[in-house]
């Protein structure tokens, strides 16, 4: 299975399963349950709706790759078995970013289902970034109008200077992301949305050119954009404004600021914003580049993508930490060193390097989250390919006890574990590489 539960005891012979479960309360730890299939049927018992949540994942799991399909078998054998379990994190999360290409509404309601599949419960949104920006804002629409919309984009690494010549864009409107945040929390998976500021901001300063330190139309780059918002008042207030217009819509406690890669960004910005959202009852959460920001509030979250050394001293500082090293789970790096590999950029990360990713484990690691950057996923069929199977590694890490064993996960994995992607419809990467219509051999990437 994947997750691997803490422990599965098979007995002897098989039974008929309908679909009746008995549920009764469980005094395990949360999110915990224990599942018992017997010739008296099938009981779980869940610490909290999150566990029986967790306990039906894991009796779709006994039940074949079939009960993944989207009309499941009405009646199935399962294995007679005693499984306990309960997540090893927290935080079980993954981030997409839907800003450098938009993923369409009904894309990611699916993603909602592949993490709920995993066991995995924070989906975080990078809703805006230099290249787009995504949310509805009513009070300043440009921009989700202007900043929504790019006229071109790079083909392939920015290095090579090709474009598309194809203009691109999208944004959700409110109404979209409250049925995302209701859909999620069905599935117990909490939204995280993530405003990016000061950097990462060309597509806000683009809507409205007084934002930033110097005017200029959307992003058509990758990298790192050295024009950041300008840090006077009039930026702030406007902030706080598109920041309430946010907690409207995500009611969850965290709330993303970005606070990465902000070139001459002004670390008083960032602490402003995250002061507002404190004041109204949240926690900030940014990228590692906020402890540059000076003292943060208590409560603030840091996201460690640097290593997990930028984590170790979030937490000598007294924050909550999630750890996401880029050496580890970043999912749009390449996944071998291949000369197939579709615009392969970043490191080699592979299925076994993720696998082996080990987070510091220490009292304020909240947990851990995979990223999935898409300046070079520009669809779900190409977010499929990079988060698959490495999201199936990635989910093990974060919910299973340690020590893991690559062999016997693998044996899961293909066994067991592909054929649900299949069912599933998840276009995920072959364990031996690209099948030839997943290869882009005229986009070109930048391995490192
Ligand atoms: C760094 S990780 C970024 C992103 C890029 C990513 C590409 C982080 C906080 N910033 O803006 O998309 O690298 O892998």
């Amino acid at each position: 299975m994947v997750p691997r539960p803490v422990s599965f005891e098979r007995g002897e012979g098989e039974v008929v399963f309908a679909g009746d479960v008995e549920v009764r309360p469980y005094d395990g730890p949360p999110e915990g349950y224990r599942l018992t299939v017997s010739t008296d049927g099938v009981v779980i018992e869940a610490a909290d709706e999150a566990g029986e949540f967790y306990a039906r994942q894991t009796v779709r799991q006994l039940s074949g790759p079939a009960a993944f399909r989207a009309v499941p078998p009405s009646s199935v054998t399962l294995p007679v078995c005693v499984v306990e379990d309960h997540p090893r994190f927290a935080w079980r999360g993954c981030m997409i970013d839907v800003a450098r290409h938009f993923l369409p509404k009904h894309d990611l309601l699916r993603y909602v289902d592949l993490l709920a599949a995993h066991k995995l419960n924070v989906l975080h949104l990078h809703l805006t970034d230099d290249q787009g920006w995504r949310f509805e804002c009513k009070r300043y629409p440009r921009l989700h109008e202007v900043g929504g919309w790019r006229p071109s984009s790079r083909h392939g690494d920015r290095r090579h200077g090709g474009m598309t010549g194809r203009p691109h864009g999208g944004y959700y409107t409110q109404d979209d992301l409250r049925e995302l945040v209701a859909y999620a929390a069905r599935r117990h998976i909490t939204v995280i949305p993530e405003i990016d500021v000061p950097g990462h901001s060309q597509a806000a300063v683009a809507a409205y050119p007084e934002l930033g330190v110097e005017a200029g139309g959307i992003w058509t780059d990758w990298g790192v954009n050295p024009n950041a918002l300008k840090a006077d008042e009039s930026t702030v207030d406007f902030y706080r404004h598109v920041f309430d217009e946010l907690l409207d819509v995500f009611p969850g406690e965290v709330i993303g600021l970005g606070g990465d890669e902000a070139e001459g960004g002004d670390g008083r910005f960032v602490r402003r914003i995250a002061q507002h959202l404190v004041r109204r009852g949240r926690r900030p959460f940014g990228w590692d580049e906020v402890l540059d920001a000076g003292p943060l509030p208590v409560g603030t979250i840091v996201a460690s993508w640097r290593g997990e050394d930028a984590g170790l001293r979030a937490l000598e500082r007294g924050h909550d930490v999630v750890m996401c090293p880029e050496e580890h789970v970043y999912l749009d790096y390449r996944q071998s060193d291949h000369p197939d590999e579709p615009i392969p950029v970043g490191t080699v990360t592979t299925l076994a390097d993720v696998h082996a990713y080990e987070p510091k484990a220490a009292d304020r690691v909240l947990g851990a989250q995979a990223n999935l950057w898409t300046e070079h996923l520009d669809s779900a069929r190409r977010l499929d390919y990079a988060a698959f199977p490495r999201l199936c590694a990635f989910a093990e890490v974060v919910w299973s006890p340690s020590p893991r064993d690559l062999d016997e996960f693998t044996r899961r994995l293909t066994g067991h574990h592909l054929p649900r992607l299949d069912a599933l419809g998840v276009e995920y990467r072959p364990l031996t590489g690209p099948h030839p219509w997943q290869t882009l051999p005229l986009v070109p990437g930048h391995p490192r």
